[in-house]
């Protein structure tokens, strides 16, 4: 491929609006974007989806950064990369550090793409022209805020609302969002905040007919959720507890969940992703593309991802302007009847705005490979 060098970025990107979970606010994203650059002057972008702390996972930015500057890059120097499957093969040796593994793979991917003249959907074998768009509705402090944001979601056109759930706000907060909304596709998402104790919670929301549940137990659970998992109707869906195709085939096998979020970051990358996307299309498992608060770079290699037909179910893919007051991509992400059309000029199909991302970063380097 001539790759000659890799560039790591360091940036913050305010959001349009605070995004609530069950491990915190968040009002920001502190970044990484990698750059992969060719002897031809060609450049591929990848962008590192770790949060600013170690709240989702383990990883954070900063730990991304040092790992890529300290143990990932240095083992592409002088490496024979001719694909982009050759980047996790290297990474091998190194376990997990699977978002910082992925940011560096994804921009190999990018301009891998760019370099065949081949969109990165193309590339990927992704089948689909459109793909359909949940929405992530984070955690509102009243049912009455809720209600308003699912009803502006539903307007807009999203083919699915997920909902964020935490303690405290879960039950009664669903009952109210069902009364208003009897027939909407709707999901929540726990982030692992609830145990095998709230076993009752899980049997009560079954009532409500939600599309799944989305990590009810713990990040790295595959033993409890299986229990939960017998116990209710809700196909339960599972996040934080699959990091590698190994995960899912035995979270499947276990019977854990019914429905996988692949998220490339969180599973070391687009190579890894494939192997989940092809498990669960032989599988019959229904699959959908997770999103990470993704600038439009990230959020670029999630619709070329989502348009392999393994991703049965519409994804945490939203537009631009839900998160950006301005997007580093042009054009911004759109979506159309809750579908984003995807791209079919080569690589991510989106131009990175240079200036804007020379001027956001607030600190960089670069390895010559
Ligand atoms: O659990 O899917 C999650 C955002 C940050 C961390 C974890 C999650 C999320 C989301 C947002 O739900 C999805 C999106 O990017 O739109
Ligand atoms: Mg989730």
């Amino acid at each position: 491929m001539n790759l000659t060098s890799i560039t790591v970025r360091r940036l913050t990107l305010e959001m349009r609006t605070p995004f609530t979970t069950s491990f915190g606010t968040q009002t920001h994203r502190d970044l990484l974007i990698v750059e992969a650059h060719d002897d031809a002057g060609t450049v591929g972008y990848g962008e590192c989806v770790a949060g600013a702390e170690p709240t989702y996972s383990e990883e954070a930015t900063s730990t991304c950064e040092v790992a890529l500057a300290e143990y990932i890059l240095p083992r592409l120097q002088n490496a024979d990369v001719n694909h982009p499957e050759d980047i996790s093969r290297l990474l091998a040796p190194i376990k997990r550090n699977n978002m910082a593994k992925a940011s560096i793979e994804g921009a190999v991917w990018d301009l891998w793409a760019k370099q065949q003249g081949i969109s990165l959907a193309e590339a990927l074998k992704g089948t689909k022209s459109r793909v359909d768009v949940g929405l992530s509705i984070g955690i509102k402090p009243t049912d009455a805020e809720l209600i308003e944001a699912v009803g502006d979601a539903v307007n807009a056109g999203y083919r699915r609302i997920k909902i964020k759930i935490a303690p405290g706000r879960d039950l009664d907060m669903m009952r109210a969002v069902r009364r208003e909304f009897p027939e909407t596709p709707i999901m929540v998402d726990a982030n692992s905040a609830y145990t095998l104790n709230d076993r009752d919670l899980f049997t009560a929301l079954d009532d409500l007919d939600l599309m799944m549940i989305e990590q009810p137990l713990g990040h790295d659970d595959i033993v409890d959720h299986r229990h939960l998992q017998a116990a209710i109707r809700t196909p339960i869906c599972l996040d934080e507890s699959i990091h590698s195709v190994d995960d899912a085939r035995k979270a499947l096998e276990l019977g854990s969940g019914k429905i996988i979020n692949i998220k490339i970051g969180r599973v070391g990358g687009i190579a890894e992703a494939l192997k989940i996307e092809k498990l669960c299309r032989n599988a019959g498992v229904d699959a959908w593309c997770g999103g990470m608060l993704e600038t439009g770079i990230g959020r670029a290699h999630n619709v070329a991802i989502a348009s392999l037909a393994g991703f049965t179910l519409p994804g945490d893919t939203a537009p631009s302007a839900r998160y950006w007051h301005e997007d580093i991509i042009s054009p911004e992400v759109t979506m159309n009847d809750g579908q984003i059309e995807v791209p079919t000029t080569p690589g991510l199909g989106y131009e990175v705005k240079t200036s804007m991302l020379e001027e956001l970063t607030t600190r960089k380097f670069t390895v010559e490979l």
